[in-house]
């Protein structure tokens, strides 16, 4: 896809890119749900056609488009990855730790019904069924990098809304200091959760102040569409000032703590991944060097690596949050 920088600081699609078929898609999608009565919400979605086509919808999935964020930092003027790029090279290690695995194998999980159950230090404890927590807060598409700490990265129009939208709901008390985010381990679904790699569930974990920062994204949907399995459907966390591990995927307990969390990669090997993991290129993995990043998808054979960036390109947004933290102790 073709992108052109304006200088209002987002990204275009030079408008012969815009795939016709679907446009075309998008205005029979339209007229059945006009004829069916269902406009509301598909012509809220219609108006947020200049987001929607920023990226074009692979329209494998169902259609979840989300309005331009407002966020500061949420939109990059990188190009965006190809979708099939980010839905075929994935980490989701309960369906295999081969970068192809969850492509392949995350077919099985079962996104619907879906729950998110919010429990711990909160006033208004409550068990979201998934349909409500998607209408909580209006979808916002947010154009965020995200890289992984094993030195890959992307860049993909996530839809979703803060998870702060969430926590102001449930009302933490004043002793919740950490946000623990625990994702679904059903060795029915997910072939992998017997193995040995990592304790399950997996578990993340935020202090309240990161889980609080308008740049922590509680994710839907990507590419205008409500998130493939191998992404983490049916909600995931996107946190892209933070190594890749710390988004966990198939949400299904959010739990307000006093205390840190014991996360899944920190209990595995916590010397090479502390409860931070602020992307930093000056502080290296205990094996590799944490200084440069490749693309997915620009892997041929003269692609450049990349210069990884502090908070990984979003310093002026969260650094902040660590002022005066000796940032190598608390990697
Ligand atoms: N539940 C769960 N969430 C997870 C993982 C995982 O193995 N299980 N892998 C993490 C890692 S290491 C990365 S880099 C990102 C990858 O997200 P993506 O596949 O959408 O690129 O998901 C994170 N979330
Ligand atoms: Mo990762």
């Amino acid at each position: 896809m073709l992108i052109k920088n304006n200088d209002d600081g987002f990204i275009h699609p030079v408008a012969s890119e815009i795939t016709p078929p679907a446009a075309y898609r998008g205005r029979r999608d339209l007229l059945k749900a006009m004829a069916a009565g269902a406009a509301g919400p598909v012509l809220a979605a219609w108006a947020s056609r200049e987001a929607f086509a920023q990226t074009q919808r692979p329209g494998k999935l169902a259609p979840l488009p989300g309005a331009r964020s407002g966020v500061a930092g949420a939109v990059t003027m990188e190009k965006v990855t190809d979708a099939k790029d980010a839905t075929s090279y994935n980490n989701f290690y309960e369906f295999g730790t081969d970068k192809g695995d969850p492509a392949k194998n995350a077919h099985t999980l079962k996104t619907a019904p879906w729950s998110v159950e919010v429990e711990g230090l909160v006033k208004k404890p409550a068990r979201y069924a998934l349909e409500d927590l998607v209408k909580l807060s209006a979808q916002e598409e947010r154009i965020y990098r995200l890289r992984c700490v094993e030195g890959w990265s992307m860049v993909v129009p996530w839809v979703g809304y803060s998870l702060s939208r969430l926590i102001e709901k449930v009302e933490p008390l004043g002793n919740a200091k950490f946000v623990e985010f625990v994702t679904l381990a059903d060795p029915k679904t997910m072939p992998f959760v017997g193995s040995r790699v990592l304790d399950w569930p997996y578990v993340e974990g935020l202090r309240m102040d990161e889980a609080m920062h308008p740049l922590t994204l509680l994710s839907f949907g990507m590419y205008g569409e409500v998130l493939p399995n191998q992404n983490g459907a049916p909600v995931r966390l996107v946190v892209p000032w933070k190594y890749g591990f710390k988004s966990a995927k198939s949400l299904v307990k959010i739990r307000f703590t006093e205390r840190e969390p014991k996360t899944a990669w920190n209990k595995a090997a916590a010397n090479e991944y502390g409860f931070y993991s602020n992307v930093n290129p000056n502080v290296d993995h205990p094996r590799w060097s944490q200084a440069t990043e490749r693309r997915i998808g620009e892997d041929g054979l003269f692609a450049k690596r990349r210069k990884t960036l502090m908070f990984n390109g979003y310093e002026a947004q969260v650094a902040q949050l660590y002022a005066g933290m000796d940032l190598k102790k608390n990697y």
